[in-house]
């Protein structure tokens, strides 16, 4: 079974763009699972300014990024770079009852909101602190148990 992915990732939100690497990475690897559907938040030419650089948008990205949210049988959160906008989704996300997985890098210097880690529940919402060098492993595993529920 193909899953509908939603990956969120910093993008105006305090680091910004630094993981820009570490988000294609994770998409990269998802596309083993499915359609994901926020690809464009790998991209390195999405700068804080825009898709394309383009202004005013921000209501066409709210609707539709919203839309796609609820489409999503799965969202995956990198959330080492602290952001509103991937708070915000993941709130919503669990709002709609959806699955949705938190990756945290601990090499960080930053520590993780206890609005997420305390929303932690085992089922919905799961928190994984990893290493850059272990992503993988840890999708392969989540995704096998998503994939036999
Ligand atoms: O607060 P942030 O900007 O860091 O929020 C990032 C999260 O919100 C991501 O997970 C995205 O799903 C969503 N998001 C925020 N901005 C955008 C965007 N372009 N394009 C797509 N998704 C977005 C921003 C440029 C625009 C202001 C012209």
């Amino acid at each position: 079974m193909k899953l509908a992915i939603y990956f969120c990732g910093s993008i105006r939100g305090g680091g910004g763009r630094q993981d820009v690497q570490i988000y294609s990475r994770i998409i990269d690897y998802l596309k083993k699972f499915g359609t994901v559907f926020t690809e464009h938040i790998g991209c390195p030419d999405l700068t804080v300014n825009g898709e394309d650089g383009a202004k005013g948008e921000d209501k066409y990205i709210h609707d539709r990024d919203l839309k796609w949210l609820e489409e999503a049988d799965v969202i995956v959160a990198e959330v080492t770079q602290p952001s509103l906008g991937v708070g915000y989704e993941i709130g919503r996300a669990m709002h709609m009852n959806k699955k949705v997985l938190c990756l945290f890098r601990t090499s960080s210097k930053h520590f993780l909101s206890a609005m997420i880690r305390g929303a932690e529940n085992g089922t919905n919402l799961q928190v994984k602190d990893y290493s850059e060098e272990e992503v993988e492993i840890i999708l392969q595993q989540y995704f096998e148990k998503q994939l036999q529920a």
